[in-house]
């Protein structure tokens, strides 16, 4: 399998991470694409991804999964005992609308403020640009922290009492919130302690370096 992602990205670091949870690491190659170079909008990128994002999964039948949440699945659902979107089909719909709820209330909007009300990715990419839009979308991020800061406040993990995709959400929409200096309101005490644990597992802890030696090895 092959990943095209950019190492340091909140987005790829979704897939690092559910890599990594299962055990996956060393079964994949990282290509990088240079985001600040616009090669995930090139015609060429645009045929593995029609929307021109990353991370995008390729299989060795030459298969492209794009989207964070269907690679999850895919690597979740090969070894045919999924940890991270659920074994019952409830479980598997309440992590599957948390994990949307992250990207719709947290991640996405957050990216959205990236985009429109920051310089972004540079003149060279960001061709359309909407200011009033992106920091509609900031105050979105931040009412979206309150919202699992709330959610936190009740149960041990985002969608109930087991690490799941819908916690890897979450925490891809803080590691962007932290490039992009938007803080977690200090008084959300129940989000930054569940934070600070997910920083402590291995494999949100060592999803950078993780390409690095996959790289060195292949
Ligand atoms: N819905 C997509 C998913 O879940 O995979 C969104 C992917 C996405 O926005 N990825 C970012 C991207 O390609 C990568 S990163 O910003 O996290 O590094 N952004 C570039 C762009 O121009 O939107």
């Amino acid at each position: 399998m092959k990943i095209y992602d950019w190492h340091t990205g909140p987005y790829p670091a979704r897939v690092r991470i559910a890599l990594a949870e299962k055990g996956l690491g060393s079964c994949v190659r990282f290509e990088s694409v240079d985001l600040r170079k616009g090669e995930h909008k090139t015609a060429g990128f645009r045929a593995k991804n029609y929307s021109g994002t990353l991370p995008v999964l390729e299989l060795d039948d030459g298969t492209f999964i794009a989207e964070c949440t269907a690679i999850t699945e895919y690597l979740d659902a090969l070894d045919g005992t999924p940890i991270l979107t659920g074994g019952t089909p409830r479980e598997r719909g309440v992590i599957h609308m948390m994990s949307k709820r992250a990207e719709l209330e947290l991640l996405d909007a957050v990216s959205v403020y990236f985009h429109h009300a920051t310089p972004g990715l540079g003149p060279d990419v960001e061709i359309y640009q909407n200011a009033d839009w992106g920091l509609r979308q900031r105050d979105k991020a931040i009412s979206g922290m309150r919202y699992f800061d709330g959610v936190l406040r009740l149960q041990e993990f985002v969608a109930g009492d087991s690490f799941s995709m819908a916690d890897i959400t979450v925490i891809g929409g803080l590691i962007f919130a932290e490039l992009v200096k938007l803080p977690v309101p200090a008084d959300c005490n129940a989000l930054l302690a569940w934070y600070t644990r997910m920083q402590e597992r291995p494999s949100v802890r060592n999803r950078v370096t993780m390409s690095n030696v996959v790289e060195a090895s292949t």
